[in-house]
């Protein structure tokens, strides 16, 4: 029988004190660590995983980009909306969904965050306000166009953070979508997480202007930040954030990150298309994880020691959720047929998702 993860700490921030670095306290720099460290726990499991053909289909790592997904999320509240593409873990564990179902969803489970029917591309959390794992490039970018209006359209002050690979701007939905964000002032983020390339392909060989223009003419306030460094992340996205619940409307940001593994499990972590020098120097230089660390060890605000018992223990958190998901059940065969087409009520409207609406009227 699965049992149920345990909650775990919060990298989330309450406000800063006993500012120590760059205005974030010891704890919350120690939760910005092991939170990374986690994800990257968490994912080198799923990479052992696929190997060895527990878990099946499409598997996008997101290791080398962690930074990119804490710096960005991290600051939100949690009533706050997170939608993205296909790589999606960790921007799922970020928006606090419990590794064991989001492992188990890799596996296929019915334990899993979408009942085992998604798959890695598919991680859907709505209690968490975790929209999704979107397979189709661009896909997702209406879709937050349509979150921000059903915000305001309420009169909220929650914010949608849209993820999207720097392929993603050259899809004509792109351009749609944020046009329609920026004529009526839609409460979205639209990050692009920037790794230089879109599977095998450059970016620079397929755009003309680099991907930090690419939202200007279309009335979107740009802005770039290095997505290696989680401080410097964190930090302008608290300013986004603030400014866009105080009705600045959209704006786009730059996250220029660097992807450590192949487009996806089944493809080498260089190939043809960029040098093996060229991703050892990254991950040489521009581990978000290392360079967090090695400031903190600087600034005297960490002991090897306390690293240590830090990844053991999201190591062990790691464990945990792979033998959750490998003591979950498949889902049912029945279960084919349930949740393909949206379900109507016997009163013709569609059921979302409490069915406590059944005896409304
Ligand atoms: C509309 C569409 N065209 C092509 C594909 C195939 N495809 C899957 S991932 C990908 C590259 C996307 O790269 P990017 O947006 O930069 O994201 P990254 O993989 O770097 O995170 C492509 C072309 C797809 N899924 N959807
Ligand atoms: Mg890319």
């Amino acid at each position: 029988m699965a049992e149920t993860q345990t909650t775990r700490p919060s990298a989330r921030s309450n406000g800063k004190s006993e500012a120590d670095l760059e205005g974030f306290n010891r704890d919350q720099l120690h939760g910005f660590l092991r939170e990374m460290l986690l994800y990257r726990r968490f994912e080198e499991k799923a990479e052992e995983a696929y190997a060895i053909g527990k878990i099946g289909g499409f598997c996008h790592l997101h290791i080398g980009q962690e930074a990119a997904a804490l710096g960005c999320i991290g600051p939100l509240r949690e009533d706050d909306y997170v939608i993205t593409a296909y790589r999606d873990h960790t921007q799922a564990l970020a928006k606090g969904l419990e590794p064991g179902p989001v492992m188990a969803e890799l596996f296929g489970r019915d334990t899993g965050s979408s009942r085992g029917k998604g798959g890695s591309m598919h991680i859907f959390g709505p209690d968490d306000g975790f929209l999704g794992g979107h397979g189709i490039v661009g896909a997702q970018v209406p879709l937050a166009a349509g979150v921000g209006f059903a915000i305001k359209y309420r009169g909220e002050d929650r914010v949608c953070v849209c993820f999207m690979g720097d392929a993603a701007v050259n899809q004509g939905a792109f351009h749609e979508a944020l046009n329609m964000a920026a004529i009526w002032k839609l409460p979205v983020i639209f990050v692009v997480e920037n790794n230089e390339y879109g599977m095998g392909t450059a970016f620079s060989r397929v755009s003309a202007l680099p991907v930090k223009d690419r939202a200007k003419g279309l009335g979107v306030p740009s802005h770039h930040v290095d997505a290696q460094d989680l401080l410097a992340t964190w930090t302008l996205m608290e300013e986004l954030i603030a400014a866009v619940r105080e009705g600045a409307g959209p704006q786009y940001l730059d996250a220029r990150t660097y992807r450590f593994k192949g487009h996806s499990m089944s493809d080498p972590v260089s190939g043809t298309y960029r040098s093996k020098e060229e991703v050892q120097k990254r991950v040489k230089e521009q581990d978000p994880i290392t360079l967090l660390r090695n400031r903190l060890y600087e600034a005297d605000l960490l002991t090897e020691d306390e690293l240590k018992a830090m990844d053991d223990e999201v190591r062990k958190e790691a464990d945990d959720a792979v033998q959750f998901a490998e003591d979950s059940p498949l889902p049912d065969p029945q279960e084919l047929y349930t949740h393909v087409y949206s379900e109507i009520n016997e009163h013709g409207r569609l059921f979302f998702d409490g069915r406590d609406r059944e005896g409304e009227d």
